[in-house]
């Protein structure tokens, strides 16, 4: 696998190897040049099945972070607090009992709820998470479990659960064979996907319209994939669902509908729309009633259509009825499970089918201030502040992040900040020093991605093609490093050690037994009792991975979590947030509404201190159209403060038509300056955190943060 090759001036060895990059969803394989143990080079694969030779800035980037020197490689112990605190290196045996000790003193003086932990998004990218650190959580009885998942695709999944069961059981566009890709609230051609693994984005949409397919794109934004696309339409925030209800309601009274015999209750459906006229969307959107009838004729007629709707759909007011809405679209136009719709994968590793991942469950208990519903265990991490400031029994006390930074990634970051400096203790398992981990009384960090093998557990499940790949770690790791499973696994074991009520013995067993393997050796274990023929050896012997196949069609309804094996269209749930999406008043487009972005070189919170990625043009600011400028006598260029209920920001405003008049953007995973600390950041990055203008209070039904259609001022 390692082609070693001389350079030609026989100083160092230069070494290929092939890697992978875990930043985003794509997960493209890499082809790394070595040099002295570190990264000198690094470009796509073109043997890789399912990424083919594509690779993004960030993923150039990946050998920055492992030669950086501002990465933690040891554990460290906070001394002092906020702008004096000093950190000092310690073993890792002093630091897991530090760790231990501190959760075991709040639960066992306050009780399972008193200890918090949250779960950032690179754990989703990391098997030893997937493998460890999620059974050491779920040892955990604590009800505040939070993770990123509230501020993202929480819908998805709850939708998921609704309609077929299981909460990953998620169809996925067939881009490689769709001819028409409806898109809302996405920004593949910077984001790379989501929720949908579709490395080389630009490339397969090239395809797509060499096809003779067409992309139509419902944003706020005219993003880079809105400047891509046959068909952008300016849709105003939050209003998504008017439209896509809109859509629903032309192809009922059209007889569009083609649905596969499966389906129950639409009926129901019909008659729930009956009220969403295009005239209505039209109004509340500013997307005209024609262009909604016409492009839902179009899908309609498409030979393999797919619609999909992502983040700007998901963190919205409505946004559970708005991903239902999108599955709809294609199970009422028998797009569902077909070739070029909406279909599902068959990875070699059948996470969902195989109960690796569990169904889900909703509202089996609530939050004690707020009485929000849980799912799958978790809270809304929009209430984490109240639950750590409000008094009374239940309280948390402790807190334990593993790869997150809710201080700049939730809702009232400013608040959440300081309830975190408040508990009794907080530790951090991640390797930087950032917004959130700065509280930390000890912050355990584990290995990074190229000294760790990886297998990618949820994104085959999520991919647009059938393929599987075993990428063995690059560079070995330091005898005083830990992975992240090794790190999950002496905890946990710290922890109940210490704990005076202790899991059940039986459960406990089972999952110390679990975390002793090590994650590789799972991997090859369910590998070899899965049914796909796909071995550990022979992806060790193809580490560019093994094509599987196009997505297969014709699934359903075979492969559905429901108990009769059919769906009910119209779940309750969503029945009844239809009732309040008609209760409400039709939004009138007058106020200022803040949504966020992404760039392609920004990965969410973290990845600023690689000169690589920040250098050149900034792209912290606020995004306006001139005639909102205009209006408040503001001039491109001008410091401006933004004001929400929660808070106001200052920051550079910079005039643009790409947002439609009316909506103001911000990057999110900025403002790293806290108490005047920086932490981990190259000095070039500015710019505030758009999560200290977000609202806690305005959940989905879901419990899903409302992060788009903030109602601003600008002065
Ligand atoms: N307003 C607004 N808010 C948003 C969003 C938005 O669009 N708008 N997006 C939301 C979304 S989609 C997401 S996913 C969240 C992300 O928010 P979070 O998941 O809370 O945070 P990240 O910014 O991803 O930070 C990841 C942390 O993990 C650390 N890390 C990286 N690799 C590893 C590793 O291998 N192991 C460990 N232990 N740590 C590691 C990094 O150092 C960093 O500190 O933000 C959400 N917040
Ligand atoms: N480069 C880069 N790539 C990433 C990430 C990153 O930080 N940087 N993060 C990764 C993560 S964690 C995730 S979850 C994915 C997210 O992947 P995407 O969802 O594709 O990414 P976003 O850029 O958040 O796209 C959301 C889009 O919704 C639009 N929008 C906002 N409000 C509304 C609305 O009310 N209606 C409609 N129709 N649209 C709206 C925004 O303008 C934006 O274009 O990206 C992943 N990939
Ligand atoms: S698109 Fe970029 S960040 Fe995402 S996996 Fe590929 S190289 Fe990494
Ligand atoms: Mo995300």
């Amino acid at each position: 696998m390692a082609l070693a090759s001389r350079t030609c001036d026989d100083a160092s060895v230069a070494e290929q190897k092939i890697g992978v990059c875990n930043l985003c969803e794509a997960t493209c394989g890499l082809l790394l040049t070595i040099e002295d143990g570190r990264v000198t080079g690094a470009r796509g694969n073109p043997d890789d099945p399912l990424s083919r030779g594509h690779i993004c800035p960030k993923g150039v980037a990946l050998g920055d972070i492992h030669a950086d020197p501002d990465r933690l490689r040891r554990p460290v112990r906070r001394i002092g607090k906020g702008p004096d605190a000093r950190w000092e290196e310690i073993g890792w045996d002093e630091a897991l009992d530090i760790v231990a000790d501190g959760i075991a003193r709040a639960v066992n003086a306050h009780g399972d709820d008193a200890f918090a932990l949250y779960l950032g998004n690179p754990n989703a990218h990391s098997l030893g998470a997937l493998t460890h650190g999620l059974t050491m959580v779920q040892t955990f009885r604590t009800r505040n479990k939070f993770s990123a998942t509230s501020v993202d695709q929480l819908p998805h999944q709850l939708i998921g659960h609704q309609l077929y069961g299981h909460q990953l059981l998620l169809p996925v566009p067939d881009i490689d064979r769709t001819s028409y890709f409806l898109v809302f609230g996405a920004n593949p051609m910077a984001s790379n996907g989501s929720l949908m693994t579709v490395p080389d984005f630009p490339g397969r949409l090239r395809e797509l319209h060499e096809r003779g397919g067409r992309m139509v794109v419902f944003d706020p934004r005219r993003t880079e994939t809105a400047k891509v696309a046959d068909e952008h339409h300016f849709v105003r925030p939050g209003t998504d669902a008017w439209v896509l209800l809109a859509m629903l309601h032309t192809l009922f009274t059209e007889g569009l509908t083609a649905p596969a015999s499966y389906v129950d209750g639409l009926a129901a459906v019909e008659a729930a729309v009956a009220g969403f006229t295009p005239e209505a969307a039209e109004q509340a959107s500013g997307v005209s009633a024609e262009e909604i009838v016409r492009i839902t004729r179009e899908f309609a007629a498409a030979d393999g259509a797919a619609a999909y709707g992502r983040m700007g759909v998901s963190t919205q007011e409505f946004g559970l009825v708005c991903q239902w809405a999108v599955q709809l679209l294609n199970l009422v136009t028998g797009n569902t499970d077909r070739v070029g719709g909406a279909m599902f994968t068959s990875p070699a590793i059948d996470a969902v089918g195989r109960g690796l991942i569990g169904r889900g469950h909703h509202d089996r208990f609530r939050s004690r201030v707020r009485q929000a519903p849980e799912f799958g265990g978790e809270l809304p991490v929009s209430v984490l502040r109240e639950e750590i400031e409000t008094p009374g029994e239940g309280q948390v006390r402790a807190l334990l992040t593993i790869a997150g930074n809710p201080v700049l990634s939730t809702p009232d970051g400013v608040a959440l900040d300081r309830a975190i400096d408040g508990l009794d203790f907080c530790a951090s398992i991640d390797i930087y020093l950032n917004e959130t981990t700065r509280h930390a009384d000890v912050i355990l960090p584990p290995t990074t991605l190229l000294e760790r093998d990886h297998y990618d557990l949820p994104f085959h499940v999520l991919a647009v093609r059938d393929t599987a790949r075993f990428t063995p770690a690059v560079f070995p790791k330091s005898r005083d490093q830990r992975h992240d499973w090794e790190i999950f696994r002496d905890l946990h074991l710290r922890v109940n050690r210490r704990l005076e009520r202790k899991a059940p013995l039986r459960r406990r067993l089972v999952a110390e037994a679990r975390l002793r393997m090590s994650p590789t050796f799972l991997i090859g274990m369910l590998l070899r009792t899965g049914r796909s023929g796909v071995t550990l050896t022979q992806l060790r012997k193809h580490p560019e991975g093994v094509d599987i196949g196009a997505l297969q069609p014709d699934q359903l309804p075979s492969r559905l979590f429901t108990r009769d094996k059919r769906i009910q269209a119209l779940p309750d749930l969503v029945a009844g947030d239809l009732d309040r999406l008609r209760r409400q008043e039709v939004p009138t487009g007058e106020e200022l509404l803040l949504i966020g972005r992404r760039h392609q070189r920004d990965c969410n919170s973290w990845m600023h201190n690689t000169d690589r990625l920040t250098r050149g043009r900034t792209r912290h600011h606020l995004l306006m159209h001139p005639a909102d400028l205009d209006a408040r006598g503001l001039v491109d260029g001008a410091l401006v403060t933004v004001a929400s209920r929660v808070g106001k920001v200052e920051v550079e405003v910079k005039a643009t038509e790409d947002v439609m008049p009316g909506v103001v953007s911000l990057p999110h995973g900025y403002g790293h300056q806290r108490d005047g600390v920086r932490l981990a950041v190259a000095s070039q990055v500015v710019g505030v955190s758009i999560n200290d203008l977000t609202d806690p209070d305005r959940l989905d039904v879901s419990g899903n943060a409302v992060l788009s259609g903030v109602p601003v001022t600008v002065s």
